[in-house]
C-alpha cells in the first residue's frame, strides 16, 4: 500500500529547490548553493531539527536584514597552523568552505591545525562541517555557540547557546566516527518540533519563566530556558564552547549579540571553532583500525548502536528510495518557495 502523506524527493531535486530559495532571498549563488547541500543533507540524514524545518527560520533572519547572504568571508593566514576567518556577517558554511583548502594544506605541514571563524550565523546541524574531514583521512573537532537559551548549572538567567560540539574520526572498514550534540540536554531545534507535535519533554530538559523545572515545551519556548546536558559536567562543556567559539575567535558570546532592530532575525550571529589533525603524525599507521578495534568493543560490550549509525542508515534509505518529505511538511516549503 502507498503511503499518501508521504512524498519522497532525489537529493539533488531537494537541493535545487532549496538553492533557488536562498537565492530568491538574497543569498548569492555561490552561498546558497552550500547551504542547500547543508541543508538537504541534514534532511536525508534524518537530522530533521536542522533540515528543512529550519527553512522558515533562514528566509525571516535573511529579510530582517540581520545576515548578508552574499557575504564574502575573509581568509587569514596567521600563523603556522592557524587560519582565521572574518565571516563579514554571512554564514559560517561558505567562511568554512573558503577557509577549507589552507587549513588542510596546514594541517598536511604540520598534523595540526586550528580554524577560528568569527562574525558568521550557524543554523545548522554540525556534523556536516567535520564529517567530510574524517573522509580525507583527518581527525576533526569543531564546536559553534549560539543563543543564549541555556541557563548555567544552579543559574537564573541564560547564558549559553545550546553550543554543540562535533567529532569526527576515520574508522576502518565503516564509516566515520562521528558524534554530534548539544551541551543542553536538548537542542533548542528539538524543543521547537516538540511544541509544534504537542509533545511533552524528558524530565530535567528545562524551566519555566519563574525558572521551575517544566516538561512542557511551549513553556520553555516561552520565557524558560533550557538546562547543559549532565549537571555541571555539561555546564563546563557549554562554557569552553563559548570561550572557543567567540572569546578565541572575536565572534560574540550567545548573549551578547543584539538582533532585537532585526524583527525576524532567528539565526545566532557568534562565531566556530576547528581543531584538525593528521593522525598519520601519531605514529601510529594502524591509526583507522584503532578506532574500528574501539567502536567494535563498545558494540561487543552492549552499546545499542554508535552516534552516527542513525544518520548511515537513514541516508541509505534516503539514496535508495528518496528523502522522505511529509505532504505538510512539502507543501509548507513551496508554499514557501513561492512566497
Ligand atoms: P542528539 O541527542 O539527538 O544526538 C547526539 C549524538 O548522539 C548524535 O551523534 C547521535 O547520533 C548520538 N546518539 C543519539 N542517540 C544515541 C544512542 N541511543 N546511542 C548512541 N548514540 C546516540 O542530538 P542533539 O539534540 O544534542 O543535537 C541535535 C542537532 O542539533 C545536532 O546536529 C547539533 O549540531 C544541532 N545543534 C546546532 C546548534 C547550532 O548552533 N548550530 C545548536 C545546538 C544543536 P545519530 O545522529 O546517529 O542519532
Ligand atoms: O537547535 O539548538 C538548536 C540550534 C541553535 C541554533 C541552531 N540550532
Amino acid at each position: 500500500m502507498t503511503d499518501k502523506t508521504t512524498i519522497h524527493l532525489p537529493y539533488a531535486d531537494l537541493v535545487a529547490l532549496l538553492q533557488s530559495m536562498f537565492e530568491k532571498n538574497g543569498v548569492s549563488e555561490h552561498n546558497a548553493k552550500i547551504l542547500a547541500e547543508n541543508c538537504a543533507g541534514c534532511e536525508r540524514d534524518g537530522s530533521l531539527s536542522h533540515g528543512i524545518f529550519r527553512m522558515a527560520g533562514y528566509i525571516s533572519s535573511l529579510n530582517s536584514g540581520w545576515i548578508d547572504g552574499k557575504a564574502v568571508p575573509e581568509v587569514e593566514d596567521v600563523g603556522p597552523a592557524f587560519v582565521r576567518v572574518d565571516a563579514k556577517g554571512g554564514f559560517a558554511q561558505p567562511a568554512l568552505f573558503a577557509a577549507r583548502p589552507r587549513l588542510i594544506e596546514k594541517v598536511k605541514e604540520n598534523g595540526v591545525a586550528v580554524l577560528a571563524i568569527r562574525r558568521s550565523h550557524h543554523f545548522s546541524a554540525l556534523w556536516p562541517d567535520v564529517e567530510p574531514f574524517a573522509e580525507e583521512g583527518l581527525v576533526a573537532l569543531s564546536v559553534v555557540n549560539s543563543m543564549a537559551c541555556v541557563v548555567p548549572h544552579g543559574g537564573r538567567k541564560a547564558v549559553f547557546g545550546t553550543n554543540p560540539v562535533a567529532f569526527a574520526s576515520p574508522r576502518a572498514g565503516a564509516a566515520p566516527f562521528v558524534f554530534d550534540q548539544a551541551s543542553s540536554a536538548i537542542a533548542h531545534g528539538d524543543v521547537q518540533i516538540a511544541a509544534r507535535a504537542g509533545h511533552e519533554l524528558k524530565p530535567g530538559m528545562g524551566v519555566d519563566r519563574e525558572g521551575q523545572p517544566t516538561n512542557d515545551p511551549k513553556e520553555i519556548l516561552d520565557g524558560g530556558a533550557l538546562l547543559p546536558f549532565g549537571g555541571h559536567k555539561g555546564n563546563s562543556i557549554a562554557l569552553m564552547v563559548e570561550i572557543l567559539s567567540a572569546a578565541l575567535t572575536g565572534g560574540y558570546f550567545s548573549g551578547e549579540f543584539d538582533w532585537s532592530g532585526h524583527k525576524g532575525a532567528q539565526t545566532p550571529f557568534t562565531g566556530q571553532f576547528f581543531i584538525v589533525i593528521d593522525p598519520a603524525r601519531g605514529g601510529n599507521d594502524v591509526f583507522a583500525e584503532r578506532v574500528a578495534g574501539i567502536c567494535d568493543l563498545v558494540l561487543e560490550a552492549g552499546q545499542e548502536r554508535l552516534p552516527g549509525d542513525r544518520r548511515h542508515v537513514t541516508r541509505a534509505k534516503s539514496e535508495k528510495d528518496g528523502i522522505p518529505l511529509s505532504i505538510d511538511g512539502y507543501d509548507t516549503l513551496r508554499a514557501l518557495a513561492l512566497s
